[in-house]
């Protein structure tokens, strides 16, 4: 486990377990700051930018996928673990990342992605050679089926992540080989123990000998397959390729190749670990990945909230489903209790690389005032929520998902363009609309846009005259961190101020009890933290421990707020107003009363730090 002292500059020691208690946040290389004039983001242009990240109250930087890779699924296709792509800079700016990093009291964790490489990975170069050749093995290869008129079939009727077969036909040595994500991607085979020490090696312990604080685990639950390759259930009759998600996600010796890989290189390190865990939608199945005496991961990222929206996560993954602020509000009642009472710990995030943008997907940016209040009323939710929290790059501005108006040739990531020409392929007319409107909101390329900096043309991501990779929003002039820096009650402005109330309260809004109230309210959200700190009888009313009560219109109207002064344990109008989304208001005579279109409040059963 991750376990040393974490000496914040402001003086306060964090906890053994200091990744609890830190803010991570993500960046994704492409899209966060052009320092050369290429159009694309690097490393030298996020290192320009680290003291924004300090100021803002950020103690570790995740960086996304920066390896040497030919970028067909944005660089999550490693063609060289020790290699930089030339476009993001040389393994020297990560060096000098780091220390920019270590040097400001923060520190660096790296994306693993070892479920797969690319395709021009030379291990794969290798095992594709011959049948005979040393590394076959590393990848998972199977000889065809044939059916009845003699044609030719893949081993399995297994649909990958971005539509198709999950095998791809392999000439050369006239095998199959398997592929969950991409034909680009082929998976590793995880039982060959000469292979996971070369990933140990090779693209763990390089990057923690140079200084790397540990890694986000990239589809960490997906390395042990089912070993006998059988067919998935049809379950969606009119498709050739079936979901089959549970043939490798949670297989039988994963929690066996995690253990191993803690023991082996990220304990010995103290390099934090946090997975990606999804399509694992219980708590009994999520808790072995997260116990700290089980020795596999610090945390892990567990989907169900993020997924509201999405159809199936295959064939109907774009075509959009609404939900209720009940399911959403369920869903994180779920994950914020199911470690009470045990040794493991979570994570509280709302938006990343493969999602849409938070405050278009569960606020609304349809006016200037919706947007903004939503946005801080998700910082306020996301801040006040038990876990380690993890933003994501231009969360903090309120970035929002790309205009509707722009078209499908905006789009350019792997997955969204493969599940359109799938459905262009059908001709099914429908199906084209509802999976273009899907995008419209889910779709993983939203939160790909070049960061947005200032005003300047191309938002300061890249000079001027430069085409970025991917086009900058037409708000830029409007939404930009250099404007809302100068804006003490902006969206950044908040997070700022709800990210030093998580620490200065971090018994109840990082270690505190969570209780859900109203959960069939579909306006308000509403919930309980409670101190997990010992009861101090010098810091309150002696043997009542402090307790806050959060508060959120999750509507567009205005909505009236019942007295709850009695969760906290106080009379009527007792509550401390902690703060407010509308900067000084809120009322300080108790929380009934009414709520404008997306206010929260948080409000304590009494206050021992002034
Ligand atoms: O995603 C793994 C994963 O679970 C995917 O199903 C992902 O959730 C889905 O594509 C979201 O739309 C990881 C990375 O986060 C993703 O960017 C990569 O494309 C994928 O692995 C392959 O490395």
């Amino acid at each position: 486990m991750g376990s040393n002292f974490f000496h914040h500059p402001d003086g306060w020691v964090g906890p053994t377990q200091w990744w609890k208690d830190a803010v991570f946040y993500q960046v994704y290389p492409a899209s966060f700051k052009d320092s050369n004039g290429d159009g694309w983001g690097d490393i030298p242009g996020l290192i320009s930018k680290i003291d924004y990240l300090h100021q803002l109250g950020v103690d570790v930087v995740w960086l996304s996928p920066m390896f040497e890779s030919p970028q067909k699924d944005m660089g999550y296709d490693i063609s060289d673990y020790q290699a930089v792509y030339a476009r993001y800079g040389t393994v020297e700016d990560v060096d000098r990342l780091t220390a920019a990093c270590h040097s400001r009291g923060m520190k660096l964790i790296l994306d693993l992605v070892v479920n797969h490489t690319s395709d021009q990975h030379p291990w794969f170069q290798e095992s594709r050679s011959s049948l005979s050749n040393p590394k076959r093995d590393w990848y998972i290869w199977k000889p065809p089926r044939y059916d009845s008129d003699g044609n030719r079939m893949p081993p399995t009727n297994w649909r990958g992540y971005f539509a198709g077969s999950t095998w791809t036909w392999d000439d050369q040595s006239q095998e199959y080989y398997l592929n969950l994500y991409g034909p680009f991607q082929p998976d590793l085979n995880w039982e060959n123990p000469e292979c996971r020490a070369a990933i140990y090696e090779v693209a763990m312990r390089f990057w923690l000998d140079r200084g790397v604080d540990g890694f986000r685990i990239d589809t960490v639950n997906k390395y042990s397959k089912r070993t006998d390759f059988p067919d998935a259930p049809v379950t969606c009759p009119d498709a050739v390729h079936q979901p089959a998600p549970e043939m490798w996600c949670n297989g039988p010796r994963i929690h066996e190749f995690i253990h191993e890989m803690q023991t082996q290189v990220l304990g010995p390190y103290k390099a934090v670990s946090v997975g990606e865990l999804s399509n694992t939608p219980h708590p009994s199945q999520v808790l072995p990945y997260v116990s700290a005496a089980a020795r596999e991961l610090d945390m892990v990222f567990e989907f169900s909230m993020i997924r509201l929206g999405t159809g199936d996560l295959f064939h109907g993954k774009y075509v959009y489903q609404p939900f209720a602020l009940s399911t959403l509000k369920r869903h994180v009642a779920t994950w914020q209790t199911f470690i009470a009472g045990t040794d493991g710990w979570h994570t509280v995030f709302c938006e990343n690389h493969d999602n849409g943008r938070a405050v278009s997907r569960f606020g609304d940016d349809s006016t200037t005032e919706l947007w903004e209040a939503s946005a801080k009323a998700i910082a306020l939710w996301q801040a006040t929520l038990t876990g380690t929290l993890f933003l994501y790059q231009g969360q903090e501005i309120g970035m929002t998902n790309m205009p509707a108006s722009w078209g499908i040739e905006e789009y350019k990531d792997v997955e969204s363009l493969g599940f359109y020409n799938e459905v262009v392929a059908s001709g099914d007319e429908k199906r084209i609309a509802a999976t273009l409107h899907g995008l419209r909101i889910l779709a993983r390329d939203h939160s790909r846009l070049p960061f947005q900096w200032d005003d300047s043309p191309n938002a300061g991501f890249a000079i001027e005259g430069v085409r970025p990779w991917m086009r900058v929003h037409d708000q830029y002039r409007e939404l930009n961190a250099a404007k809302q820096l100068k804006e003490s009650d902006s969206v950044l402005g908040f997070y700022k101020t709800v990210l030093k109330l998580r620490k200065e309260y971090r018994d109840l809004f990082i270690h505190g009890t969570f209780r859900l109230l109203a959960p069939d309210d579909e306006s308000l959200f509403m919930y309980v933290k409670e101190s997990t700190a010992p009861v101090d009888p010098l810091s309150g009313p002696s043997g009542l421990r402090r307790s806050a009560l959060v508060v959120m219109n999750f509507t567009s109207h205005v909505q009236g707020c019942p007295d709850l002064s009695h969760e906290l344990g106080c009379r009527k109008g007792e509550e401390r107003l902690l703060v407010s989304t509308f900067k000084g208001e809120g009322s300080s005579s108790g929380n009934a009363g009414e709520m404008r279109p997306w206010e929260g409040r948080v409000y304590l059963n009494f206050d021992s730090s002034n």
